[in-house]
């Protein structure tokens, strides 16, 4: 089953860069089975598009918007700043291997994440945007399903059910440490 025939949330990156991590938020709405629409806006490499998107979203009727950007991560605020639809915002840790001869480190951003979290979630007052740990995007699309379950009551059972998941297996891997004792577990899990 399906909650709309429409989407009821937009899902945004600054970069096709970020699509490994926010194809976590996507992850969590097809197991809910909630429709999302999925798009690349850069704050700034695209600013008209932003201020579009933004009536776009509100035409399309999103009931929340998830936006996740890297470094100077100006992409959730400024989507929250042109309209009253809910933003998550998803800091991400950038890593760029579009350029093939650096080494691994320098394709990270050069503050870990630090960087966008704080562009984030520091916004004005005024103009606030929410925000999930660093390359957090499977946390954004719960606490999506979180907001969505007011209005489904559907969801909320599927989310106290997915709760209840977590908790057996925890429980199931507890045991396994119990039996097989530390280090052994972890042996065999890191392997
Ligand atoms: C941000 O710059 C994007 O959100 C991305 O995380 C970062 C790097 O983008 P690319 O240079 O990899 O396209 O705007």
């Amino acid at each position: 089953m399906t909650y709309s025939k429409k989407p009821l949330v937009g899902i945004i990156m600054g970069s096709s860069s970020d699509s490994r991590i926010m194809k976590g938020a996507a992850e969590i709405l097809d197991d809910f089975k909630v429709k999302h629409e999925d798009q690349i806006i850069s704050a700034h490499r695209t600013p008209a598009r932003l201020a579009e998107y933004a009536q776009h979203a509100e035409k399309m009727g999103f009931d929340i918007i998830i936006a996740g950007a890297g470094g100077a991560a100006h992409l959730p605020g400024m989507i929250a700043s042109h309209t009253v639809i809910p933003v998550i915002g998803v800091p991400i840790l950038v890593y760029n291997d579009k350029h093939h001869k650096k080494t691994d480190t320098e394709k990270f951003s050069a503050f870990g994440g630090l960087d966008s979290l704080l562009s984030i979630t520091e916004m004005p007052s005024g103009s606030p945007v929410v925000a999930v740990g660093v390359n957090k995007a499977g946390n954004a699309g719960i606490y999506a399903m979180k907001i969505l379950a007011n209005k489904f009551p559907e969801l909320k059972k599927k989310l106290k059910q997915h709760k209840s998941n977590q908790h057996e297996s925890v429980v199931k891997e507890s045991e396994m440490m119990k039996k097989q004792g530390l280090s052994s577990f972890a042996k065999k899990k890191f392997k």
